[in-house]
């Protein structure tokens, strides 16, 4: 268990450093341990939520005000892309993300911010940041 902790714990200080909605990049973060993770949660900071067979998971979150949200997509190789999108215009859109890919977007402020993936929102595929 501790290799897999500490290899965690890094990539949420990676994330947390890289910030305001930016796409992750680079070969330190390991996207196969974070769609491993059992719980959504890497520290009181920073939370994680899968994008898995057309749903995010889970569908509703809850961060406190300068929290980071980080959406994995964990669909297999060859899956059409995912978005994450806030309902609200203009305070996140992730644009296309294949499978692997990840982006982060922090929360500076209270309230509740849905959101939806672009392709997908018709099927359900819809989820729910709570800020508090
Ligand atoms: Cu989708």
């Amino acid at each position: 268990m501790k290799p897999l902790g500490v290899r965690l714990l890094a990539i949420g200080c990676a994330a947390v450093v890289a910030c305001f909605s930016e796409r992750g990049s680079g070969p330190s973060l390991n996207t196969a341990a974070e769609c491993r993770v059992p719980v959504t949660v890497i520290d009181s900071m920073h939370v994680i939520v899968a994008m898995r067979d057309f749903a995010f998971h889970p569908d509703s979150i809850a961060v406190p005000p300068g929290g980071t949200v980080t959406w994995v997509n964990c669909e297999d190789v060859g899956v059409e892309p995912h978005t994450t999108t806030s309902d609200t215009t203009g305070i996140w859109d992730s644009s296309d993300l294949s499978p692997g890919a990840r982006f982060s977007h922090r929360f500076p402020a209270v309230g509740v911010f849905p959101y939806h993936c672009t392709p997908h929102r018709s099927i359900g595929m819809v989820g729910k940041v709570v800020v508090r």
